[in-house]
Parts: C-alpha cells; sequence; structure tokens
C-alpha cells in the first residue's frame, strides 16, 4: 500500500491509498434477455470502466436460494479489486452499476437482477467492533427484519454463507476476518458440507 500527499503548490486533492476490496455478486433473475451469469459478467467489466483494477476473479457458481425456497437458483462470483475510493465511493459505485444493470430495490432478500455487496475492504472493521459483533451475532429471522443504516465491515453475515465463501475461497483462501481470526478457507471449512457440495461451477 502507498499513499500520495497532497502538492503544497497546486493543491491537488490527497489521492487516496490503495485498497483490496473483495465484493460479491449475485443474480437470480434474466434482465434483457441477459442470463445471470452474463448480468455478472456485465458487473465485473461496469467496475473495470470505473476504473477499478480487477486483482481476481473466481468462476461463476451455480447456488440454491438461502433461505432454501426463497426463489430461483443464483448465480454468484466475487471479485477483488484494487480502487482509490473510499469506502463510501465503494458503497456507492457498487450502487450505481446496480442501478444501471436494471436493479429496483424493492424487497430485502427478494429476487434480484443484480446484487454487488461489499465484503471487506483491506483488514478494515467499519464503523467498530462492537457494532461490528453486534450484527454478526444477530439471530437470523431478525436479520431479515432490520438492515443496518450505515455500512459493516466486513460483511456481518459473509462466515455464514457457502454462496459466498466457495467463490471467495478461489480469490482470496488466505484473506483472514479481522475478528473471527480465520481465513477464508477456515471459514468455509467449518460450513457443512451438504452446504458447500450444494454450490457447482457453471460449466
Ligand atoms: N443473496 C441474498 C439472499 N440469498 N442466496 C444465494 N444463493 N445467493 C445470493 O447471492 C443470495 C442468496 C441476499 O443478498
Ligand atoms: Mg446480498
Ligand atoms: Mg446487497
Amino acid at each position: 500500500m502507498w499513499q500520495v500527499g497532497s502538492h503544497e503548490k497546486t493543491g491537488e486533492k490527497l489521492l487516496q491509498s490503495r485498497s483490496l476490496s473483495l465484493v460479491a455478486l449475485g443474480s437470480n433473475v434474466e434482465s434483457d434477455a441477459r442470463s445471470p451469469a452474463e448480468t455478472l459478467k456485465l458487473a465485473v467489466s461496469e467496475l473495470e470502466t470505473m476504473g477499478a483494477v480487477i486483482r481476481a476473479h473466481s468462476r461463476i457458481f451455480v447456488t440454491p436460494a438461502v433461505p432454501i425456497g426463497n426463489g430461483p437458483d443464483f448465480a454468484n462470483a466475487a471479485v477483488a479489486i484494487e480502487t482509490r475510493w473510499s469506502a463510501g465511493e465503494t458503497i456507492a459505485n457498487l450502487h450505481d452499476i446496480e442501478a444501471r444493470l436494471g436493479r429496483r430495490r424493492t424487497e430485502r432478500w427478494g429476487a434480484r437482477i443484480i446484487d454487488l455487496d461489499l465484503l471487506a475492504m483491506d483488514e478494515m472493521i467499519s464503523p467498530d467492533v462492537a457494532t461490528l459483533r453486534h450484527w454478526m451475532e444477530l439471530p437470523f429471522d431478525q436479520q431479515q427484519q432490520t438492515a443496518p443504516g450505515q455500512l459493516i465491515l466486513p460483511h456481518p453475515r459473509m462466515h455464514q454463507r457457502g454462496f459466498v465463501l466457495v467463490p471467495l475461497a478461489e480469490i482470496a483462501p488466505e484473506w483472514r476476518h479481522p475478528i473471527l481470526r480465520q481465513t477464508v478457507a477456515q471459514m468455509l471449512e467449518a460450513l457443512p458440507e451438504a452446504e458447500r457440495a450444494s454450490i457447482k461451477p457453471v460449466q
């Protein structure tokens, strides 16, 4: 990581240091005759167009909707992007791409054309350890009813989700959760075998 200070004479804006962000991609509805898998690929090229450097991308996986019965199967993938965006800018850019690709924010956890979730930015904890722990420990039924009004990093449910961890393990198996102190590979290993087996790469 490196940083460029502001230029005193020109007063140029201080450039953000580069960070590596992990992003989960999901889609389970067609859009403009685009399949979910095609929508994910388009989202990755939109990220590049906006200036993100794609450091790694996983294969695309077909995954049963969670909770089970919550709509059609998803296409899921993960990418690692290098940017100089702040956390707020990253979220705004992800939402922009979602909107451009046809996402309409209606029901929480409903079927969606595209969902781009910021999982982590380097080792950042946001906004603080206590708030992150609160959201990580929220019982499942309450998770579905309340959404945090602020950015929580790492994503408070990433360690529980095979559809996140299987693709992520292809691109960042050694990334370590700053609170759980487990790597992606270890978090994935902790999931039930049946869940891991239900997640299959698109041929
Ligand atoms: N996203 C959700 C809820 N359930 N299930 C799968 N298989 N894949 C997802 O991306 C997904 C989900 C909320 O964003
Ligand atoms: Mg999501
Ligand atoms: Mg989302």
